[in-house]
């Protein structure tokens, strides 16, 4: 009798568990077609997969489905639980957002020294957002130009830009132009910019390389992509849909160390598809990096007095 009693039991459980199941709707900042894209897909396969009758991401789309600076608010304001983005195309719900692209150590070490739990704080508190997990590093910004320049003096050339560099190029004379990634192509198709901004990879995905003829070395900053949820849906989580959320964006999160070697395939593709690389000589280069750094923590740090200098502090290594 108890036998069957329990046999019927666990026959239920599975009904029980269906029950529980949540679904969270996630979009991505960066295009449909993007490599950043494609990974998230594949991650969010294996996320179905493993929390069958827990938790299920469905994911909408890329900015066809929310523009990419719309996404920020968004999540914010739970038009949809979890993003993909970068802090850049986020600044308009709070400008510490772009502090991101100034880290200078990888967000393993950043959740050991305090750094992580400030950008909680903040993200949270300003953002009504879970920051979750930063699955791109160690892609150093460039900048991409269609014509030569010898030493870091953009005078007279116009560049696309994110919030991300427009402190850096405004400071060595540029006339900057926003645009999201999707717009890149048809600003240099149209002669509308000289260049544009973007980190070492990713160039080919929306063609760039067609419209490509000099890569500025050295690289800048590190640039962050990270997933950020709605503080109110993470709220709605139980218990173990929080944990398993937890865990996955963790497993993602470990496995930053491909884009090193990301890095170097996008370097060498680069110069087979033919772009040029334009190289500071080292003291030349030094003072270029010395001078993104210096401009991009004035430009957070005059927005942001309280939290920008305490970031700088977390953000810079010793
Ligand atoms: O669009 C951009 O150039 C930008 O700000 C960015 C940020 C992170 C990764 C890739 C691009």
């Amino acid at each position: 009798m108890r036998r069957i009693a329990l046999a019927a039991a666990l026959a239920c459980l599975p009904l029980a568990a269906a029950a529980q199941v949540t679904t969270l709707r996630i979009v991505s900042a960066f295009p449909e077609n993007s490599f950043y894209v494609t990974r998230l897909q594949t991650w969010i396969q294996n996320v179905n997969e493993e929390g069958k009758g827990l938790l299920q991401l469905n994911f909408i789309g890329g900015p066809k489905a929310i523009p990419t600076f719309e996404v920020g608010n968004a999540v914010r304001t739970g038009v949809v639980d979890l993003a993909m983005s970068t802090g850049a195309f986020y600044t308009n719900v709070f400008p510490e957002s772009d502090a991101l692209k100034l880290t200078q150590m990888p967000v393993a070490e950043q959740r050991r020294n305090g750094a992580f739990e400030y950008i909680e704080k903040v993200w949270a508190e300003k953002g009504n957002m879970i920051y979750l997990a930063r699955v791109v590093e160690y892609q150093p910004f460039h900048l991409y130009l269609n014509k030569p320049i010898e030493k870091p003096d953009l005078k007279g050339l116009k560049v696309r830009i994110t919030p991300v560099y427009r402190d850096f190029f405004s400071s060595l004379g540029a006339t900057v132009m926003q645009t999201a990634p999707g717009e890149v192509y048809t600003a240099l198709e149209r002669g509308v910019v000289d260049g544009y901004g973007w980190p070492i990879g990713g160039i080919f995905d929306l063609n760039w390389q067609e419209r490509t003829k000099f890569r500025v070395d050295p690289g800048f900053y590190d640039a962050e992509v990270s997933l950020i949820m709605n503080k109110d849906a993470w709220d709605k989580l139980g218990g173990r849909q929080r944990d398993f959320l937890l865990v996955q964006t963790r497993l993602l999160e470990n496995r930053n160390d491909y884009w090193k070697i990301y890095a170097q395939q996008e370097t060498e593709r680069q110069a087979k598809a033919g772009i040029q690389v334009i190289k500071f000589d080292s003291a030349m280069a030094k003072q270029y990096v010395a001078q993104a750094y210096e401009t991009g923590w004035a430009g957070i740090i005059k927005v942001s007095p309280v939290h920008g200098p305490k970031m700088r502090q977390l953000f810079t290594r010793k």
